[in-house]
């Protein structure tokens, strides 16, 4: 029974001429003398994926011949072996040519090679004939990032997935072989450093006994091409009374980390280095002494260099009550500086300004800070997106944000900013990571796609979304044309859905205070302005919409002068985002000739519809899905209907208890 541990790495039976094909181009394997645990963990994945697939285990070959898979590094392959394109292909780039009837996966290092051995199984898995699997590949950010929100407890901030995957009581003698296929899992992505615990962190995790558990960790995971990282909370030497401060100036706090450091890089030898998430919701940092990020984010910096680790310093910042725009924030305290982190600061920077909305402009830092280099950080828990319950598929929202023109030089995307074009290396990503103990690992199996996504697009930014979508269906549900197709077309729809049922035309921030499901659009009340709904949304009897132009918060000013312009109009402002840099009168002429207010409950009315047209694909596809997860997955979409309806009715009669209007004629999507 398909229970969803296999995740994309499935490889259940072909039949006939396919079988016979894979049978015909994997009859064995050839790897270097004396495999590392790399080339050994490459090929074990080739043997239980062609075994898999087959029924047959390819035999362990010692030349290269027709039929043969052969693994090799330009010093092991013989020179008639050694395929075109290694140049320039790094460190973790691979190759995948026919050469005299064998397949010959070729990089300069064993974890290239173990990319491209999950390549071929990938272009296998996803029905490409194995004679004609061709493909060089490199990734296009160096650093590729899960970042766990796991407390020591094992429970997980905004998890839905279940407790922690890190058993952190039976480690670190207690190594769940779990973590091994986490490890395969994200090595099939190239995903390749993982953050162990939440930004949110304690001391405790910087001492010797959650060292060695980490370091544990850390062997599991090395063979696969991952490093692991740890949170590091700024106050960590003062709480644990090993010093009388935590300023970052004070001699004895920066001596304390380069021991601290020594400390752990002796655990850990290729330790990967720190995030921080500080002077935020109420976390520690440097400011809490005067000084600014980069005193802190560099001092840290200095701790691990001479190691070669960096510190991953996080943009979500705000710490003051913000009675004016939130939004603003990180750019005001960090785009100042600008030049001043030390080279092995990355700024970890949220996707948007607020706060992993369903959707969101771009952050305005992006582009912003060309000497300093920037990582994006997109949540891959859906925190705000119906949690493990809602279908939405977010490689299609990770796709608009890096694809998002910052305006600061011709063509400066995101997903260039990201690759480096302004500020040369280092560069990464970050995902926050939705897994979890639980047996599909993310809480639902179509959350998985959002796992797979982010690691796709963290290899290659430039990636497309729906090819992304294509691949994972085809690995994880079914190659029947039809099916795949239509499971495509729900993917894709699936966040448009969600947008539409939660926060169309640009509204954000509406949800339910502190557990953050369900829409709250009335709450007023709370302690800080900044976290009340009515702050983002501004609705009143004339109007609804945050104004962000130069007659509002002026937030627009933190975009390039042509991005600025465009949004300064609400007649050039996409209607995606329109409440988002403005306030409109409820009666405003909309293009679809609705005024503003029919516009917004039509929205509402569509997302309702969508989230119908989701369940109602899925009970067709019941053919072609196994009967376990289509019910599991048809369950959860019973439930996103119901709740689509409980935020178009809530919102609806909140904005009409605010504005005084009637329902436009016809709405209420039909029952
Ligand atoms: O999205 C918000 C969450 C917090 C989280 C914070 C952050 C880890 O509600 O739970 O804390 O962002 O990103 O630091």
């Amino acid at each position: 029974e398909e229970d969803g541990y296999d995740l994309w790495l499935r490889y259940r039976p072909l039949a006939g001429a396919e079988r016979a094909a894979v049978l015909r181009q994997a009859r064995e394997l050839v790897a270097p003398a004396l495999p590392s645990p790399t080339v050994q963990a490459a090929l074990a994945e080739l043997r239980r994926g062609v075994q898999g697939m087959t029924g047959l285990a390819p035999a362990d070959g010692k030349r290269a011949r027709a039929g043969a898979i052969v693994l090799g590094t330009p010093a092991s392959l013989p020179p008639a072996l050694r395929p075109t394109g290694l140049d320039r292909l790094g460190n973790e780039g691979y190759v995948i040519r026919r050469i005299a009837g064998a397949t010959v996966i070729a990089a300069h290092t064993d974890t290239g090679l173990l990319y491209g051995a999950f390549a071929w199984l990938r272009a296998v898995g996803t029905g490409v004939a194995p004679h004609r699997v061709d493909e060089r590949s490199a990734p296009r950010l160096q650093q590729r990032l899960l970042d766990h929100w796991d407390n020591l407890d094992r429970s997980v901030e905004r998890g839905y997935a279940g407790e922690s995957i890190w058993d952190w009581w039976g480690l670190p003698g207690v190594r769940d072989p779990r973590y091994i296929d986490y490890a395969r899992a994200n090595a099939s992505l190239g995903i390749n450093g993982t953050v162990l615990n939440n930004v949110n962190a304690k001391p405790e995790i910087l001492t010797a006994p959650w060292i060695a558990k980490a370091a544990a960790l850390a062997d599991v995971l090395r063979p696969y091409g991952i490093k692991v990282y740890l949170s590091a909370r700024f106050s960590t030497p003062l709480e644990l009374n090993e010093t009388a401060t935590a300023d970052p100036l004070a001699p004895e706090v920066a001596a304390w980390w380069r021991r601290k450091a020594d400390e752990i890089y002796r655990a850990i030898p290729d330790f990967g280095g720190f995030l921080v998430k500080a002077n935020s919701e109420g976390q520690p940092g440097p400011q809490d002494y005067r000084r600014s990020h980069a005193d802190g984010a560099n001092m840290l910096a200095a701790a691990v260099a001479p190691h070669g680790g960096i510190v991953m310093w996080r943009a979500f910042v705000y710490a003051a009550e913000n009675p004016v725009d939130r939004a603003k924030q990180a750019y005001d305290e960090f785009q100042p500086l600008d030049g001043r982190f030390a080279p092995n600061v990355l700024v970890q920077v949220k996707n948007g300004p607020i706060d992993f909305q369903p959707r969101e402009p771009f952050h305005p830092l992006f582009g912003a800070m060309p000497r300093t280099p920037l990582m994006l950080e997109f949540q891959v828990t859906k925190e705000y997106l119906g949690y493990a319950t809602h279908m939405a598929y977010l490689g299609s929202m990770f796709e608009e944000t890096l694809q998002s023109d910052t305006g600061h030089a011709p063509g400066l995307t995101v997903a260039r900013v990201i690759e480096g074009a302004q500020a040369g290396h280092p560069t990464g990503m970050a995902g926050v990571a939705n897994i979890g103990s639980s047996r599909t690992w993310s809480g639902s199996h179509f959350d998985q796609a959002n796992w797979y996504a982010y690691g796709r697009l963290a290899w290659n930014p430039q990636g497309s979304s729906r090819a992304i979508a294509r691949e994972w269906v085809a690995q994880t549900f079914t190659r029947a044309p039809r099916a795949l197709d239509d499971i495509v077309v729900m993917m894709m729809d699936s966040r448009d859905a969600v947008v539409n049922y939660m926060t169309p035309l640009g509204l954000h921030h509406i949800m339910g205070t502190g557990h953050h499901h369900g829409p709250a659009p009335w709450v007023a009340e709370l302690a800080r302005p900044e976290w009340n709904p009515v702050y983002y949304h501004k609705a009143d009897r004339g109007g609804i919409g945050f104004d962000r132009t130069a007659s509002g918060s002026n937030a627009l000013a933190q975009y390039a002068p042509a991005i600025a312009r465009r949004y300064a109009d609400p007649a050039t402002t996409p209607d995606t985002l329109l409440l988002w840099f403005h306030h409109l009168p409820w009666d405003r002429p909309m293009p679809s000739g609705r005024t503003l207010w029919a516009e917004l409950v039509a929205r509402y009315d569509l997302g309702v519809m969508q989230a119908r047209g989701l369940r109602t694909r899925w009970a067709a596809l019941a053919p072609f899905v196994d009967a376990r997860r289509h019910a599991e997955v048809a369950q959860r979409l019973d439930v996103q209907v119901e709740e689509a309806q409980w935020w178009r009715d809530a919102c609806i009669a909140y904005f009409q208890s605010v504005s005084g209007l009637a329902l436009p004629p016809g709405s209420r999507p039909p029952a």
